[in-house]
């Protein structure tokens, strides 16, 4: 209590009410529907991604150098941001500290930050910041509750594979780095969209550690009452999230065997992240890129199930973007500003997904995502709701129908073939 006292807070119980501010946020975080994730870090420079110190079991004091070498020459935040924007992103979220526990933001409570470590010595959280403010899009910051570096970290189920000296763990003074570190971000780089926490599951519930959740949660909404809270622990959320997260699956499904224990919520906004190519952090052998095609389909997918799309890219160690990631997000971007119409602001409507796609909705309008048919009709099960009209949504050209008991029949012009056939169905 001593220590909650410290930092400014009370130990709330476990019914979290969410302010109208916040709950504001969550709708317009829904009508959102798709950001941009960027996995960025000292890490890059080794081009094998975010888990290379412990993949590789590297000792920290040997880490420890990779700061001095870290000049991206080539970063430009405005650059950044407005390709993201062109995309059609509506906000991106930034790992300020990943699990080798390196500050890519100016702190005050460790040196082991880019502005102080590193001969770049810019702040690139409040140079993103900035840029997106000027553009209009919001930043989310994501957050590692795990560290392999400090001292202080209680060891855990993956820091114990790295040289560890266990006598100098320290619970209370690492949550006390920790929160002052939210506190930074949450008071310097002016409104934050969401904190994206990960990595708790390096101390599993069922071992009973205490990651002392609802303080630091009372905490963040405290000083900026909006913010979203969410926590990637690969479970059914708790008090005081704003919003799930998935990893690599689409809510509901699991196919990567982290979302096992998940339930969909039916109460908070849905978010699910997802790579370009297999790794999250900068690799430069992993050219295992997802299709164009497959990322907008992805996209669609997601909106379809009530989500959002978190997209990631790991940039270059020199600060530039990979040339496939840019290919990506212009063709997204080009797709979005056509059909971004029946994406943004929308939810899951009324059909549940199909093998065939998913449906999208926005008061009495439906719009139908066919993204895999192979035929020239498609029936609906449409229960209880009388349609009115039916049209192409690209050219408006009006597509016939007939209604059978609890379904209606699309007669198409011609098998689709487009990565996204969208039809817009009026319901009475
Ligand atoms: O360990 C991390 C990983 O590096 C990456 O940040 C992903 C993003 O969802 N999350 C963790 C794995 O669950």
């Amino acid at each position: 209590m001593l220590l909650l006292s410290v930092i400014g807070i009370c130990a709330q119980d476990t019914t979290y009410i969410p302010t109208p501010e916040n709950i504001a946020a969550r709708k317009e975080f829904q009508d959102e529907k798709f950001g941009i994730f960027l996995h960025w870090g000292v890490y890059s420079m080794l081009g094998d991604g975010e888990w290379v110190m412990w993949n590789k079991r590297i000792n920290r004091h040997e880490y420890d150098q990779l700061p001095a070498g870290f000049y991206p020459s080539k970063f430009n935040a405005d650059a950044w941001v407005a390709a993201f924007k062109a995309a059609g992103a509506k906000y991106i979220t930034i790992t300020s500290r990943h699990h080798d526990g390196f500050s890519m933001f100016k702190s005050k409570v460790t040196p082991y930050n880019i502005v102080d470590a590193t001969p770049f010595r810019r702040d690139i959280l409040k140079e993103l910041a900035k840029a997106c403010q000027k553009a209009g899009i919001k930043i989310h910051i994501y957050y590692s509750h795990m560290d392999w570096y400090r001292d202080d970290y209680p060891t855990g189920s993956t820091s114990k594979e790295l040289p560890h000296d266990e006598s100098t763990t320290n619970w209370k003074s690492y949550y006390k780095f920790m929160n002052d570190q939210l506190t930074e971000i949450l008071t310097n780089y002016g409104p934050i969209g969401a904190i994206w926490f990960d990595g708790m599951w390096d101390h599993a519930k069922e071992t009973g550690f205490d990651w002392q959740l609802p303080e630091q949660y009372a905490l963040i909404h405290k000083l900026q009452p909006a913010c979203l809270i969410g926590n990637n622990h690969h479970k059914a959320i708790n008090p005081g999230e704003d919003f799930q997260l998935f990893e690599q699956d689409l809510p509901g499904e699991n196919t990567t065997g982290f979302s096992g224990d998940q339930k969909v919520s039916n109460t908070v906004p849905l978010e699910t992240c997802q790579t370009m190519n297999k790794t999250w952090g900068y690799s430069i052998t992993d050219k295992d890129y997802k299709s164009k095609d497959e990322l907008i389909q992805r996209l669609v997918r997601v909106a379809g199930m009530n989500g959002n799309l978190l997209l990631n890219i790991g940039p270059r160690p020199d600060g530039q973007l990979p040339v496939e990631a840019v290919e990506r997000l212009q063709a997204i971007g080009k797709w979005m500003s056509l059909y971004g119409y029946t994406i943004y602001g929308t939810r899951g409507g009324i059909i549940a997904p199909q093998k065939w796609g998913v449906t999208t909705q926005k008061d009495k309008t439906l719009y139908i995502h066919i993204l895999n048919l192979k035929e020239p009709t498609l029936l609906l099960p449409i229960e209880g709701r009388k349609i009115l009209q039916a049209h192409y949504f690209i050219n408006g050209t009006k597509v016939r129908f007939n209604k059978m008991k609890n379904k209606v029949m699309l007669h198409l012009d011609k098998i689709p073939t487009d990565v996204d056939e969208v039809i817009v169905i009026k319901l009475k």
